[in-house]
Order: C-alpha cells, then structure tokens, then sequence
C-alpha cells in the first residue's frame, strides 16, 4: 500500500512539558519521558506513510471533569505557580511530603476519608497538596504540564470521536503526556489526565457506545484506568505488565472489580524476562478468552513499548518484530481500534517499535 488510512492525532503542544529531571534511587537523571520519543515516533510514522496526521479538536475541560475531580484539576492547573511562590524549585513541583495513603484500601478510603489534621484545608495546603496529589517523583510539573496534559487529553478525545464519526478501523493517538497511571485524584508515572479513560469514558457516554474493551499492553499496570472504571461493567479492562514491579501496589490477578464491577477487570502479571513468544501467546489467549466473550464493540489499546528488550525500565525482552505480531493478534478482534500511546523509553527504537504494532493491525485487519 501506498498510504495507509490509519489516522494519526497529534499536537505540537506536548512539547510545552519537559521537566529536566526525575528523581530516581535517590539521585537526579535526566527526564526518561521526553520529547525526543515524539520525535522518534512521528519519524517512523513518516517514513512508512502510516496515514495522514491530523490536529486534535478542542472539547473543553468538560470530558476530563468527567473523569478526574474538580479539586484535582484545579491542583494540575496551578501546581506550578504556587510551588515556585513558596520558593520551589522552577525546574519542576516535588513532592516534600507523602499523603499516607493507604492504597490497598484507597477505594474505601476514597469513599469515607478519615478525619484529617489539617484545619485549614483537606489536602494540606500549597506544600500539602503536591504529596497528596502525586504518588511517586516521575509527575513533575513543569511550567507547561496542565497545557501539555490537557492537550494530550484532547488527543485522545479526537482519536475517539473519528473513530466513530468515520467508522475508521484504527486510529492513533499520539499522546503525550501518557494517562494510564493517573487516577480519579492522583498523578503520577509520567502521567496527570488519563487520556485513555478520558477518551473510553466519552465513548461510552457521549458516543453512546455499547461496550468497550480497554487493552493495556505497556509494560506498567494501568492503575490510573484500573481504579477510574473499578466499578463499572463497562469498559472491560484487561492489563498485560511486568508481575511485582512498578507501580507496585496495584496489577495483583486478584484485583477483579467491585460492585457492578466484579469480573470486568483482569490482571495478567507476566514474570521479568518475559520473551516474545510467551508475551504473544498470553496476549493471544486473553483476547480469545476474555475479550472475545465480552463481545466489544469498541477496543481501546493502551499502546505501550516499554516491553522492548533494551528499555531502560521495562523487565520483559521483547524485540522489534514481535510488536508486528502484537498487532496481529489485536487485528484479530476485528473491531474499530483506538491506539492510545503511553510508555516505552527506548528513544531510538520507540519509533519503529510502535509503528510495527498499528502496520501489524493494519495489514491483518
Ligand atoms: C522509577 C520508575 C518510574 C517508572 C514510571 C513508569 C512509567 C510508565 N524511577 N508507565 O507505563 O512507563
Ligand atoms: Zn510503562
């Protein structure tokens, strides 16, 4: 083919986010989710004519409230102005303090929060609130985060209104800043607005969408998406990732779902040094399995690449033709598919990496 019809929507605005620095066992390294893999993946896109790139819409903070609180919003909003005023450091929000969350029991506590010791406010004030918003030192905010954040978000919006409104079978969206570890109320991972729920949350809602299938294949658990859509039959979540690593305190295969939730989200921890052929095969079978019984109209693939064999933070070894197969495999749903990208740090590589998976879905479909 010439010039595949898969869409690209990207914005130019992600570049508003660029903190220098994460901290990382206890020294500062340079940021891992920089710009740079941007550049990598609209390079390989380019080259290979995946399809035309098109500029996001703009749907308002409306479908992102719907998802995350106004509380939190508003903290994303004016994190950075009011750190650098109580004497911050400009490079970027850090959090001096921890929130002790208790995240095993963060839903109940979420529901009936304990009396707290703050007189003035609930979430400790300008030096409070960057430890109560954020959980670890990877969601810096930086002097262009809530743009670039909330720019990702439209992205996402955009990749799931074409989708439907030109009964496209695949769409990309080039996200960045990544969503899938930024909960109801909580930052963190590289991420701050979920783009991923924010986009499956408007489908099913306002597209009005019968039943969408989230397919989480980065390497980290989706906790962000996991705990926004805990309770809800609809989406499906379904998350492959690296067993007892980062983000650590959620992705157990025993994190089924609550309430009218029970059963509609499934945890598939895979051993460090997971290999290509036992990556596809698990992948395989939980689309054969549970997905295919699920019957989605819609599939929304949480399009990581931090699975690759030489990412500086992924376990697994995967190399650069299996995410063609990766995309075989999710072709072989034969449903419209909306690729939202998240992780993946191999800068050079990212870029023929996730073309490989969307040519993979492509050639199949
Ligand atoms: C600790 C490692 C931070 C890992 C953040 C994971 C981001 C990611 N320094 N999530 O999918 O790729
Ligand atoms: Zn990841």
């Amino acid at each position: 083919r010439q010039i595949n019809e898969m869409k690209v929507i990207y914005s130019e605005k992600h570049c508003l986010h660029n903190p220098p620095k994460e901290f990382e066992l206890g020294r500062f390294v340079p940021y891992k989710e920089c710009t740079g893999r941007v550049d990598s993946i609209l390079s390989s896109l380019r080259a290979r004519n995946l399809g035309e790139i098109v500029a996001p819409n703009d749907y308002g903070l409306g479908p992102i409230a719907a998802v995350h609180s106004k509380e939190f919003i508003a903290y994303l909003q004016n994190a950075y102005e009011e750190w650098v005023k109580v004497g911050g450091n400009p490079e970027g929000v850090f959090p001096d303090v921890s929130a002790v969350r208790d995240f095993a029991n963060l839903r109940k506590w979420k529901q009936n929060p304990p009396q707290r010791n703050f007189p003035y406010s609930r979430d400790g004030g300008p030096l409070g609130r960057p430890g109560y918003y954020c959980f670890d030192m990877t969601g810096v905010i930086a002097e262009g985060t809530f743009q670039a954040a909330y720019e990702a978000a439209q992205v996402a919006l955009t990749g799931a209104e074409l989708l439907i409104e030109e009964k496209a079978h695949g769409i990309f969206a080039l996200c960045r800043p990544p969503g899938h570890h930024a909960q109801r109320d909580l930052c963190g991972g590289y991420c701050f607005f979920n783009n991923a729920a924010i986009a499956v949350r408007h489908l099913i809602h306002v597209l009005k969408v019968g039943r969408v299938a989230i397919i989480d294949i980065d390497y980290h658990h989706g906790n962000g998406t996991q705990e926004i859509f805990y309770e809800n039959s609809n989406p499906l979540y379904v998350s492959l990732h690296g067993a007892l690593d980062y983000p650590f305190y959620w992705g157990a295969e025993d994190e089924v779902g609550e309430n009218e939730g029970a059963g509609f989200n499934v945890n598939v921890p895979l051993k460090m040094g997971t290999q290509d052929k036992e990556y596809i095969e698990a992948l395989q079978t939980i689309i054969d399995t549970r997905v295919k019984e699920y019957n989605p109209q819609i599939v929304v693939v949480s399009l990581g690449v931090d699975t690759y064999a030489n990412d500086p933070i992924g376990g697994f070894f995967l190399t650069t033709p299996a995410y063609i197969q990766i995309g075989r495999a999710l072709s072989s749903l034969r449903c419209p598919t909306l690729f939202v990208m998240e992780g993946g740090y191999a800068v050079e590589e990212i870029g023929d990496n996730v073309t490989n998976v969307l040519q993979g879905f492509e050639n199949y479909i």
